[in-house]
Formats: structure tokens, C-alpha cells, sequence
């Protein structure tokens, strides 16, 4: 049989104890070299994966107080694991469905199902359809999509074969850790319309390292232009915690308003119940969010469960493409927000100027018939009760648009392009005068910050030129830099005294000087942007 040679030699190259417990490891001279570039045509460094056991040890990352908690196994739901996949490396696969068998008690595992999106690995096609039938337990079980079908696709294929009370979805390049499985089963047995979520740590797509940085961690939000986004624990959210839970608020289950979408579980019936997956969304991206709003809206709870801890390699870049090439990602989230979203959609469309009126996102009647039916609450209703720490550049402001020179209209501020999610240099760029620009949109709040939605103006004070910086605000206005925005249409920050000037323009960026109301190149207006 040439597939039990080639398994037989597939685990000839594996070395005992390698990475066990999740150090992390190297390769070296020649095996570094082809490692690198299969990092560069992977995202993932496939030599290494191809050398560390399927079986490898997990790292020890349980919280003290989430070994006291005990679970009567045979009152828990049992589970369908559902791992879909396309193209992935199929060491990095295996080692997910080991681990899985590893560390999930046998009486709550019911399968793993395995979906295949139309792998055109040579691996993936055969060899693994032989050692899923000779090496593995019967519990695992794989099937092939007909053409490739996107991730929704493959997992609703995934969730129609399966029998467990409990749907967990994991990508394909997941690492369980001991005790896993039992509390996200047991939130589930306590409150059926609870979605849980696992806490995700980072396995190194280098190194392999299962890096595991303490107990704390983040929850979900999400960006107006439609991505989602990791976020401390707020204040409101350790409250609800400490009546909930007293002392042991650190492995509380934890409120989050959206989740990044691949490792969670549902009991099966709310799952259909509660509408399932948008069908028609292709590819990758976008049902995260949609899921994650509905479940809220619906009347479910999305909820962390720290005693869960799970490790996912996260890739720097998608080594598969698109159905067509396609903007999946940005299709599907106008898909879901035409039917969750409400006015708000809106934003998505000011920060996505490209994807109004996108001529692929199809018709979405059926999904807007399910909110009807499950009688679902408002977008509105959301984000004032489940994240109410999020900045909506729009409401409680004073001016919301673009900023410009007074009458020049060559100068509005701007991003300049500049990476977002770190500090930058405020600069100053020509007006779009016929589209909206998401780069030069600015927010002036009622409680006189200068902002974005994601960044807060502040003064660099450390040089002799004292540019303008915008960062990461904290949670909503608690910047403490304020601005006032004077008669002279100057914009003087409240701290320093300064005024945001444009004289002597080095690099297109804006600094700070003494105010002085007649200087020109410090007045500054907002000019209403079109469809405001
Ligand atoms: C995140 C999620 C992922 C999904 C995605 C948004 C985590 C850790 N990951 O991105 O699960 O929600 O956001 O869509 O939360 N796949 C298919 N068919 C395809 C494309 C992908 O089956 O056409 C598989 C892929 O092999 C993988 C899974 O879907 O197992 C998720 O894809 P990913 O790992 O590229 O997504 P990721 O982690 O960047
Ligand atoms: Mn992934």
C-alpha cells in the first residue's frame, strides 16, 4: 500500500519530545532554509510541523482555580467536533484532530467531523482519507465538499451530519489543552442559549511556541470597517462578574460583544434554531460578526469561558484564494450588515466607500425574514446594552466630518495612510470634496476630544517640534487631552495651550505652536461630508 509507506514515513521524520509542552523549537542549516519558505508559501513553517509528533504534549495553562471546579462528565451534553479545512498543511491538521482525542474525555466526544472544502493537496485527497480509516478512532469521520464552498458552507455540511448535543467549531490548525471541553459543555447544560467561546492563545507560526501570556485576556469588539477586533474586559463587564461569580471573577464566564468566529460552541438545536449561517456567504469572513450580532439581538449570550483554553495559529496572511479572487470578506459584511446593522450600516459604507452598492452581495430577504421571525431587537438596542464602550464617531459629538483650512482646500487632516492600530503623525492632505475619504474622517466629542474611531489626538511634547499624535484612545473619552475649538477656529488643546498649526509643513505634518488668532494656518472647520 503505497499510503501506509507513505505514513510510515511521515512519521519516520517526527522526533519524540520535540516542542513537547509547547516550547518552542527550531530547525537548522539546510531544514531552516526550506522551513523559512514553506513559512512564506504557508503562513505556517510546514518543516517544522512535518517534524513535531502529531501527539506532542500540551502546555500546562490552566488557572489554580479552575482545577477546583469539578464536572460530573455524565451529566454533560456530548459534543460533534467540526473541522473544516482548505488546503491546509496536513501535519498541522493531524496534530489538531490528535489533540482533540487527546484531551476531550471519550464519554463527551461524540465525533469529529471533518469537512474538506475542495483540497486540491495531494495529501489531503488521499493519504488522509487512509490514515483518518487505519490509524484514527472511528469517531473521526471526513467528507469532501463537492466544489469549494467557503467556510460557511463547509461548516453548515459539517453541522447537517452531526449527532452530538453540542456543535465545537476549531479551525484546522488548533491545539486543545487538558480540560477544555468540560466547561464549555457545562455553560451550555446550565444555559442553552449561551454560544461559548474559549480563550485563544497564540501557537507561534514559526516556532511552534504555545505562547500562553498568564490569565488575562481579551474579549471581542469590532471596527466600522468591519473587522473584528480584540478588547480589554471593561469595567461594566468585571461588575455583572463580581455579582455573578463573587471572588472567582477570573475564570467568570465573561461577556463579549462579538467573537473572532472559528473556535466556539453551540448546543445543536439553538444553533438551527437561531438561524444557523447566511448560506450565502462565500469564502472567508464576515460570518463572525453576523453571528455574533444575531445571537445578542436574538436573546442568546456570546460568553468567554477562561477555563477553556485553546492555541490557534494565527497566519500573517491567507495562503489560499478567493472563490474568483473575490472581496469575500468585504461582500459578506455588507451582507450582514444590510440585515443587522440598521442605520448604522451607514458607517460601515463611509469607511468602505467601495463596498456601497457592491454588485455581488446578492439578496438578502431570507435572512432579514429570520430577524423578523425570532423577533430580534435593534442594532441600537446592541450597542447601547452589549457595548456601550464603543466610540461611535457619529453620535454624542459636537462635529463629525472632514477638517479643513479654513477656506484652503488643500489642506484637511488626514491619516496619511499611516498604520491606525498604532500611535501616527496626524497630517494634512487635499480634501476629497466629492467622496467620503475614511482617512479624513474626524470626530469632535461633547467632551472636547479630537478623535477617530479608534484614535485620540494628544501633543508629541518630547521634541523641539511638537507634532500632533494620535493614539489608541482607552476605553471611550477617557483621554485626558482636550481641545477646544475657539472663536478664532483655532483647535487649542486644553493642557499645553497650544494650537494645532500647518505653518512650515514638514513631511505633510501637523504640529503644535502658540496660539496666535491671527495666524492663518491655524484656523481650522468642518465641512459636512456628502450623505451626512
Ligand atoms: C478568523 C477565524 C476563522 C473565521 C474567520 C472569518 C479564529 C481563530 N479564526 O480567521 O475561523 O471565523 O476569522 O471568516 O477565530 N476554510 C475553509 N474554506 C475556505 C476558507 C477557509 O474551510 O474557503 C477553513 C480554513 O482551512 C480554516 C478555517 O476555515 O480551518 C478558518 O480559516 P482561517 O484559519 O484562514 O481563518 P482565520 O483564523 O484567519
Ligand atoms: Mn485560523
Amino acid at each position: 500500500m503505497a499510503f501506509e509507506h507513505e505514513i510510515e514515513m511521515d512519521l519516520s521524520k517526527q522526533i519524540p519530545g520535540l516542542c513537547d509542552f509547547g516550547v518552542e523549537c527550531f530547525l537548522s542549516g539546510e531544514e531552516m532554509e526550506i522551513g523559512e519558505a514553506s513559512y512564506a508559501e504557508n503562513g505556517i513553517n510546514v518543516i517544522l510541523s512535518d517534524k513535531i509528533s502529531y501527539n506532542r504534549s500540551p502546555p500546562y495553562v490552566q488557572h489554580e482555580l479552575c482545577k477546583n471546579v469539578h464536572y460530573d462528565i455524565l451529566s454533560l451534553p456530548t459534543a460533534s467536533v467540526i473541522i473544516t479545512f482548505y488546503e491546509e498543511p496536513y501535519s498541522v491538521l493531524l496534530r489538531t484532530v490528535h489533540s482533540v482525542l487527546n484531551t476531550a474525555p471519550s464519554a463527551i466526544l461524540k465525533e469529529i467531523i471533518l469537512v474538506d472544502d475542495f483540497s486540491s493537496r495531494r495529501d489531503l485527497k488521499g493519504k488522509l482519507g487512509y490514515y483518518v480509516k487505519t490509524r484514527l478512532s472511528s469517531k473521526v469521520k471526513l467528507f469532501r465538499m463537492r466544489r469549494q464552498s467557503g467556510l460557511v458552507r463547509a461548516r453548515l455540511a459539517g453541522a447537517q451530519r452531526a449527532t452530538g448535543s453540542v456543535l465545537v467549531f476549531l479551525d484546522a490548525h488548533c491545539e486543545c489543552t487538558s480540560g477544555w471541553l468540560q466547561p464549555l459543555l457545562s455553560r451550555i447544560h446550565q444555559s442553552r442559549s449561551s454560544v461559548v467561546v474559549p480563550l485563544i492563545d497564540v501557537i507561534n507560526q514559526k516556532t511552534f511556541e504555545y505562547e500562553s501570556d498568564g490569565y488575562g485576556f481579551d474579549i471581542g469588539g469590532f471596527t466600522l470597517d468591519g473587522h473584528f477586533d480584540w478588547h480589554d474586559v471593561p469595567e461594566r463587564e468585571r461588575e455583572r462578574q463580581r455579582r455573578e461569580c463573587k471572588d472567582e471573577i477570573e475564570i467568570c464566564p465573561t461577556y463579549s460583544p462579538t467573537m473572532a468566529g472559528g473556535l466556539f460552541a453551540i448546543s445543536r438545536d439553538y444553533f438551527w434554531e437561531i438561524g444557523s449561517y447566511d448560506e450565502q456567504m462565500d469564502g472567508w469572513g464576515g460570518e463572525n460578526l453576523e453571528m455574533s450580532f444575531r445571537i445578542w439581538m436574538c436573546g442568546g449570550t456570546l460568553e468567554t469561558i477562561p477555563c477553556s483554553r485553546i492555541g490557534h495559529i494565527f497566519r500573517e496572511f491567507h495562503p489560499y484564494s478567493f472563490p474568483n479572487d473575490k472581496d469575500t470578506h468585504g461582500i459578506n459584511t455588507v451582507r450582514m450588515a444590510k440585515v443587522w446593522m440598521d442605520d448604522y450600516q451607514e458607517l460601515l459604507y463611509m469607511n468602505r466607500p467601495d463596498l456601497r452598492n457592491h454588485p455581488d452581495v446578492g439578496d438578502v430577504t431570507h435572512r432579514k425574514v429570520l430577524r423578523d421571525k425570532l423577533k430580534c431587537k435593534s442594532f441600537e438596542w446592541y450597542m447601547q446594552n452589549i457595548y456601550p464602550e464603543k466610540f461611535i464617531p457619529t453620535r454624542n459629538v459636537q462635529n463629525y466630518g472632514r477638517i479643513s483650512a479654513i477656506e484652503d482646500d488643500r489642506f484637511c487632516f488626514d491619516d496619511l495612510q499611516q498604520n491606525i492600530d498604532e500611535p501616527y503623525n496626524l497630517g494634512v492632505y487635499s480634501c476629497y470634496k466629492h467622496d467620503i475619504a475614511p482617512s479624513q474622517l474626524f470626530s469632535y466629542t461633547y467632551n472636547k476630544v479630537l478623535r477617530t474611531e479608534r484614535s485620540c489626538a494628544t501633543i508629541d511634547d518630547r521634541r523641539s517640534t511638537k507634532y500632533i499624535v494620535m493614539i489608541p484612545c482607552n476605553s471611550d473619552d477617557e483621554v485626558t487631552d482636550t481641545w477646544v475649538h475657539t472663536s478664532f477656529n483655532q483647535f487649542k488643546h486644553e493642557q499645553t495651550g497650544l494650537c494645532i498649526d500647518r505653518k512650515n509643513l514638514d513631511k505633510n505634518l501637523l504640529h503644535a505652536a502658540v496660539c496666535d488668532s491671527l495666524s492663518k494656518t491655524q484656523k481650522w472647520e468642518f465641512q459636512k461630508t456628502k450623505k451626512q
